[in-house]
């Protein structure tokens, strides 16, 4: 039976990709490295450290773990800056809506986001009161496609894998999800979360009629 549901932050609540792309771009035109929004895609639900050996990779560029890690926080500083600008308008169509429906309907929910500003996020939206338990970036050591972020979100729920439906926008985290044995549905085109139990294109569609719709066996 479903009993809880696990939220990815960025790309399935709110859009912090273009946020995260600037604050990239800006570090790369610094550094004079390469940068684009396809380069960027390839960021989507990995970490921070993740991201800049895809960037310094994809540049074909080698520094010590210390430069690497004084880069990232040079980014970071930037991505939280530009937060200050996020508002309750910023909601992905459709979120606010079913997170607010399944608390209406006595659900557990989690979030399992691989941030590690994902409590500033959710506070810029207002959205805190609606989970249970957070799972950041803080949570465990390793991301997705580990599913240990889910895993820390369903422990601290009380409840087994099977029990709780993960949604995400990110090929890895659709991996994350099926590896940790829980119920998923992808939000975007079926290239990158097509491997998922079920698809939306947005959130908008994502409604709790259509998921109970699906997964009728378990409600
Ligand atoms: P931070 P999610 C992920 O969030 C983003 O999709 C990804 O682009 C970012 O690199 C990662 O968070 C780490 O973010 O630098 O704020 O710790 O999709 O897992 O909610
Ligand atoms: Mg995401």
């Amino acid at each position: 039976m479903i009993k809880g549901f696990i939220f990815d932050l960025d790309g399935v609540i709110t859009d912090t990709a273009e946020l995260h792309f600037e604050a990239w771009k800006k570090l790369s035109d610094e550094m004079g490295w390469y940068f684009d929004r396809e380069l960027n895609e390839q960021l989507r639900g990995i970490s921070r450290l993740d991201s800049i050996k895809v960037i310094m990779n994809h540049n074909k560029v080698s520094l010590t773990d210390d430069a690497i890690t004084e880069l990232a926080t040079k980014k970071n500083d930037m991505y939280v800056a530009s937060l200050d600008s996020m508002t309750q308008d910023d909601y992905l169509p459709g979120a606010r809506e079913l997170l607010t429906h399944l608390r209406t309907e006595g659900f557990n929910v989690a979030l399992g986001s691989a941030s590690k500003n994902a409590i500033k996020v959710l506070e810029q939206l207002n959205a805190t009161h609606f989970f249970d338990v957070i799972g950041d970036g803080n949570s465990v050591t390793k991301s997705k496609p580990a599913p240990d972020i889910f895993l820390y979100a369903a422990d601290k729920m009380n409840l087994p894998a099977n029990n709780c439906i993960v949604f995400e926008d990110a090929e890895k985290g659709i991996d994350a999800a099926k590896t940790g044995g829980f119920y998923s549905v992808g939000i975007g085109p079926e290239e990158r979360v097509g491997h998922a139990d079920l698809r939306f294109n947005t959130m908008k569609e994502a409604t709790l009629f259509e998921v109970k719709s699906f997964f009728k066996e378990l409600f």
